[in-house]
């Protein structure tokens, strides 16, 4: 069997498309525009791209934006300094900066002085808490966008197997503590697989939906996948560039050989990388309307 193909580009589009409306009807009836600030530390090459998909995104939408540069050498003072300028900036909703931050920076100090109303990747510990309660204001943008893609796909959750591989804060945790609630889209039984796991093959060869945030390429193979499974790819790997100086991408699975087994399965690129992106729009549009009190 080979698997049909999740694409998260078309996903994405689709609701996106949703979305443009909704900001338009915002902004005739209500004069809203939704503003995201992202806050680039830096010029890692990986962040580079990604962030600048966000900016071009939110301006496709209609949003209002600022990519906001800074040098890698910043004083961890400076950028709290910096973030509390975009909490107190009426036309910002949403603030992002993005991760991994350079060593001498303390990252969940940064990530604490963020707003928690326009804390738009929901990494504030309040946010982390409130989704734990199945009570979130935001979902962090890369689960938000797994769990979409599962849904829009049709796949059931509800009383599925999920084995999730990585622990991380941004994917691995979020998404399994999201797919366990007692709510549409989830109610599955979920374990998190990761590096103190002792067999991981045993693990994933029950799993009927399989995610995967290892950070590491092929590290998922054929023969770890149960028959019928679905496969989410969350990995995006560098391992090369072209002649042209563009960057070679693989996820975490080794997509030519787990495709033959699995019933459906996300590509990397093209999978849940515009999702994740999308899902970041999804948030701040919700953050500029609950900022005005609409719901
Ligand atoms: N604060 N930091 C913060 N929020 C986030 O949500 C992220 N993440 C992760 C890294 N750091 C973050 C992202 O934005 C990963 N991530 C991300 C975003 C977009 C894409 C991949 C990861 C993406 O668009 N991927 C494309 C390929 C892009 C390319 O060519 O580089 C894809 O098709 O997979």
């Amino acid at each position: 069997m080979t698997a049909k193909l999740i694409r998260g580009t078309e996903i994405a589009k689709a609701i996106q498309q949703e979305l443009k409306e909704e900001v338009k009807a915002l902004k005739d009836k209500h004069n809203i525009i939704p503003g995201l600030v992202t806050i680039l530390v830096g010029e890692n090459p990986a962040s580079v791209s990604y962030v600048t998909g966000k900016q071009k995104t939110a301006k496709e939408l209609g949003f209002f934006s600022i990519q906001d540069n800074q040098p890698a050498d910043i004083s961890q003072a400076q950028l709290l300094t910096l973030v509390d300028k975009y909490n107190k900036d009426p036309q910002i909703h949403g603030i992002l900066v993005q991760l991994p931050l350079p060593k001498h920076i303390d990252e969940n100090q940064v990530l604490l002085a963020i707003n928690p109303d326009k804390d738009v990747d929901a990494f504030h510990p309040i946010n982390v808490g409130k989704l734990m309660i199945g009570e979130a204001s935001f979902y962090p943008c890369t689960p938000y966008g797994v769990q979409q893609m599962l849904i829009r796909s049709g796949v059931e959750m509800s009383g599925a197997e999920v084995v999730v591989v990585g622990r991380s804060n941004i994917v691995g945790k979020p998404i399994s503590m999201m797919l366990v609630q007692k709510q549409k889209g989830a109610n599955a039984t979920v374990t998190m697989c990761h590096t103190g796991t002792k067999d991981l093959a045993e693990h994933t060869r029950r799993a009927d939906i399989l995610i995967v945030a290892a950070g590491r390429p092929k590290a998922v193979t054929a023969d770890m996948v149960k028959d019928g499974a679905v496969v989410i790819d969350v990995g995006v790997n560098r391992i090369g560039m072209t002649a042209e100086g563009k960057a070679i991408l693989c996820g975490d699975v080794d997509f030519e050989a787990v495709k033959e087994k699995a019933s459906m399965i996300t590509p990397v690129p093209g999978g849940v990388g515009p999702m994740t992106i999308t899902m970041l729009m999804l948030n701040t549009a919700n953050a500029a309307k609950a900022a005005s009190g609409l719901k």
